[in-house]
């Protein structure tokens, strides 16, 4: 029998996994707003680095009443997790510490994640809902090749094939060529990576002689963990022959599963009833109106190890206004054009990356493999763009190279606005990554 004094989460645990994600929206903001309540008092309360903040603030952590009182709270920002490396942003004691993840930090000091039981149970339901949104369960195979270890892909997506009852495969990074053998021999269904490693596992296999769409069994792609263009996304699934659905996440807030395509692929349905999420003016702070672009902002509503409060993850998104076709509640959060960090301004004008990546694969003759390279002349920035041909370009057709080259660089003046230079380089020439792939090499340091 329901007790009377069971909160909203309390009731909602006790339903299939599933009915949350069709459930009124009302509810799930109800859930939240228990769950960001007990956040903020539990930061406040146990983590030494929200005491000052609030206390310095003038923020009364007791004071919400509403999801936007929230907008009062300072914000979290990666120093202040940087700077209480390794432990101090830790809100429970260590013996209730089951995992550890951290974040690359390759421009800095890594960020830590802590995870108690009731984290990597609420994680590998939040990423089987990928699972979910492709129509899977217990009778596909999952193929995992983000990398597992410290880095969230791995073990992330590994959580959420168990939990949808899938025959999970902990392949990790490398050795392609095995993977593409074990892919064809046990027959996955599923793949998850990075898109730009999916890109190579394709290439690699056609390379090899296979034919994907034949040899393979896959039916659906949960890729992630970087930004890839539409047009990125069409020719993986015509090589593939599978449908692609994109998953967001971050180490600092869980890792991937805190927002992740269905199969309508237009916006990310975010995972509410585990996080609250703000789109703020990143100049100004302010809380903009859904369907306005700006920055991401997350509260995590029942994280226990490392509750985040109003954590600034510096990626540049809105949430869709309207809802989704295929009936479930959860907001959407339209796909990344890539993190404020990534934006490259030249000349005066945004661009990211992908916007770029979006407008060079519109052109047959160029294969996925590009990067971006600045370098300086005098005062002023150049940024070459290095990209491969398809295997059936002839590359030692130089007026066919010089046109295209100037094709692609009329094309993209016209769209986004910018003059970039364009280079066809030699086929395999560009770096491949099991991981994350390198886009942009900033060479202007060197030329001072
Ligand atoms: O990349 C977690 C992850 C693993 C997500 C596997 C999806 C799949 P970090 O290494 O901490 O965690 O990097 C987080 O990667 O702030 C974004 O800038 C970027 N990112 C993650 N997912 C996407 C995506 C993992 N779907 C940072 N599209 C984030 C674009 C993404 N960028």
């Amino acid at each position: 029998m329901q007790s009377d004094c069971s909160t909203t989460r309390e009731r909602h645990a006790m339903k299939k996994p599933q009915d949350i994600l069709t459930a009124p929206h009302e509810e799930l903001e109800a859930i939240q707003l228990e769950g960001v309540k007990k956040t903020i008092i539990n930061c406040y309360e146990n983590v030494p680095f929200y005491h000052n903040l609030y206390d310095e603030a003038g923020f009364d952590p007791y004071s919400v009443k509403s999801l936007a009182d929230l907008a009062k709270a300072p914000f979290t920002t990666k120093q202040d997790l940087r700077d209480n490396y390794p432990f101090k942003m830790f809100a429970v004691p260590n013996e209730d510490i089951r995992e550890i993840h951290m974040s690359s930090g390759t421009t800095g000091i890594a960020t830590v994640g802590g995870y108690t039981e009731h984290d990597l149970d609420i994680w590998g339901d939040c990423f089987a809902r990928g699972v979910w949104y492709a129509d899977g369960g217990p009778t596909d195979i999952m193929h995992v090749c983000y990398g597992y270890g410290l880095f969230t892909g791995g073990l992330g997506a590994h959580y959420g094939g168990v939990k949808a009852g899938c025959t999970t495969i902990p392949m990790s990074a490398g050795n392609t060529e095995r993977q593409i053998r074990v892919m064809r021999e046990m027959g996955s269904t599923i793949l998850c990576c990075t898109p730009s490693y999916a890109m190579h596992l394709a290439d690699t296999a056609i390379a090899m002689g296979i034919d994907p769409k034949k040899d393979f069994k896959l039916r659906a792609g949960i890729h992630g963990a970087e930004a890839f263009s539409d047009n990125f996304r069409r020719d993986l699934e015509k090589k593939l022959g599978y449908k692609v659905l994109d998953v967001y996440g971050l180490t600092e807030t869980m890792g991937p599963g805190v927002a992740i395509e269905c199969m309508e692929q237009n916006g990310l349905h975010l995972a509410e009833d585990h996080f609250y999420a703000e789109i703020i003016d990143p100049k100004t702070g302010e809380v903009l109106p859904d369907g306005e672009w700006g920055e991401l902002v997350i509260t995590t509503v029942d994280r226990e190890a490392t509750p985040v409060v109003r954590y600034r993850t510096r990626d540049i998104t809105r949430i869709l206004p309207g809802e989704c076709a295929c009936g479930r509640t959860h907001r959407r959060i339209d796909r990344l054009h890539g993190r404020t960090d990534d934006m490259l301004i030249i000349r005066g004008v945004n661009v990211f990356p992908s916007q770029i990546e979006d407008v060079m694969k519109t052109f047959d003759q160029v294969s996925s493999w590009y990067q971006i390279e600045l370098t300086r002349k005098g005062h002023l920035d150049v940024v070459t763009l290095k990209l491969e041909p398809n295997p059936d370009f002839d590359f030692d057709e130089v007026r066919a190279i010089e046109q295209l080259q100037h094709d692609i660089q009329a094309r993209l003046k016209s769209a986004l606005s910018v003059g970039i230079r364009v280079r066809i380089v030699e086929p395999r020439s560009i770096p491949r990554s099991e991981g994350k792939a390198v886009r942009v090499i900033d060479k202007r340091g060197d030329d001072q």
